[in-house]
């Protein structure tokens, strides 16, 4: 009996240290990528990334990024980069309209590809799909590096400029790699 109860109240206590990890489950417990550093633009808060992180399933990536609120403007990229296989690629949110893309020579332009997506206004996460067969087919235990995240202009006269306000994680460092799984 006194086992029992033993047992009642670790499965109680370890309810109660899940609750918040419930709370925030359309958060990623551990993003690869996490703002760590405080610049001016966190003070705006429609372009402050807090954190990005990755997920896949047979056919897709899964690219997020939480920010401080979500503003859709004109001329405003949201994105997250990564590199494959000596290939930069990256997901974007840009004028209420989701791509990814890559390039092989450096920043521009980058060949923009229209894709699906999924904004969540209550927790501030854009979800961006990206289709693994546009991506160098990258196979479950590939890794997936060189990752980070940032805020932009973007759209002008059709060239997708890279000029970044906000940067995750701070300049000169990169996220955790995320592996395929
Ligand atoms: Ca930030």
């Amino acid at each position: 009996m006194k086992r029992k109860i033993i047992v009642l109240l670790i499965c109680i206590v370890s309810t109660i240290s899940i609750l918040p990890n419930c709370v925030m489950a359309e958060d990623k417990e551990e993003p690869e990528i996490v703002d760590d550093s405080f610049q001016i633009w966190d003070l705006a808060s429609g372009l402050n990334i807090i954190s990005a992180w990755f997920e896949n399933g047979d056919t897709n990536l899964y690219v997020s990024i939480k920010m401080a609120s979500i503003k859709p403007k004109l001329f405003l990229g949201i994105s997250v980069l990564w590199s494959h296989n000596n290939v930069d690629y990256y997901a974007s949110f840009q004028n209420n309209n989701y791509y990814f893309g890559y390039n092989t020579n450096g920043y521009l332009p980058w060949r923009m590809n229209d894709t699906s997506g999924n904004l969540d206004l209550e927790n501030n996460i854009i979800k961006i799909t990206v289709p693994l067969s546009e991506i160098g087919n990258p196979a479950k235990g590939e890794k997936i590096h060189n990752t980070w995240a940032m805020t932009h202009w973007s759209g002008f006269l059709g060239l997708n400029f890279h000029y970044p306000f906000d940067r995750a994680p701070k300049w000169g460092t990169n996220g955790k790699d995320y592996f395929i799984v």
